[in-house]
């Protein structure tokens, strides 16, 4: 990933105009933005955002199984892992489930995820004909802020995967927990940046929980989900903040390479 530094940054993006949609079905159905980022906090763009760090050649994503086993068996076997839950379970007979835990460089490096979930990768196939598609969650959230600073797209939508149609509080918060990044290292006004009231709304979520969002993700309702599966350890490495400076950017459509 290109690295920048703070004083090259530029500081007027008096035309980004952000809007945050909670879920891919509450997002316009006649339009695409300039630059889609797709947030699955819990845990699929964790689990991306990990893989690519620790050395998976990409990241494939597929809202359907079959289709994902059509195109992993004419990889070549040895540079491919079939990765994915439903349910939050792993998918059986696939190699890996969607804990980013599992994603070890001496699992993934070199390999491409084929990778199918319950909601993030139905998010990523909303907004996959955008002009350009970043993922983001609590764990690289500065490298998304940077290259919004850098590219300056015209029109941003912050795009939480949900769960099952249904408002997933982690993945608006840390919508809000990169609007209020770019609003304090930006001179734009509130109203120049805010493209929708839900922007507002997700600055505040994130402002309420900001130094305790591992308790949200275990009292919300796709945390209490992975509770039940054991999942303690993966609410606690996905609320961590600006741990990994690693951008998933869209390649081609559903495929997610390291910027
Ligand atoms: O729904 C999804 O895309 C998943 O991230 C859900 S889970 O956390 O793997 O259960």
């Amino acid at each position: 990933m290109r690295k920048f530094k703070f004083a090259d940054r530029i500081l007027n993006c008096a035309s980004v105009k952000l809007f945050v949609y909670h879920t891919p079905e509450s997002t316009p159905t006649d339009l695409l933005p300039d630059c889609a980022v797709v947030i699955d906090v819990l845990r699929a763009t964790t689990t991306i955002a990990t893989a690519l760090d620790a050395g998976a050649e990409a990241v494939q994503a597929f809202s359907n199984i079959e289709e994902l086993m059509r195109q992993a068996d004419s990889w070549s076997a040895e540079k491919c892992l079939r990765a994915g839950e439903r349910g939050g379970a792993k998918v059986k007979g696939f190699d890996l489930g969607n804990s980013p835990l599992a994603c070890k460089p001496e699992v993934v490096k070199g390999k491409r995820l084929f990778l199918t979930t319950t909601n993030g990768t139905r998010a990523l196939q909303r907004v996959e004909k955008s002009p350009q598609v970043i993922t983001a969650a609590q764990i690289n959230r500065r490298a998304a802020v940077n290259y919004l600073l850098e590219t300056q797209p015209k029109t941003v939508w912050m795009v939480g995967s949900g769960w099952q149609g249904d408002y997933s509080v982690e993945d608006t918060a840390c919508a809000g927990a990169i609007a209020k990044s770019i609003l304090q290292q930006s001179d734009v006004s509130l109203i120049d940046l805010f493209g929708n009231d839900e922007v507002i709304g997700a600055i505040a979520l994130y402002e309420r929980w900001k130094d305790n969002l591992l308790n949200v993700f275990r009292l919300c309702s796709h945390g209490q989900r992975l509770l039940k599966l054991d999942g303690d350890e993966d609410l606690k490495y996905c609320s961590q903040t600006d741990i990994l400076n690693v951008l998933p950017i869209q390649k081609e459509p559903g495929v997610l390479i390291k910027h």
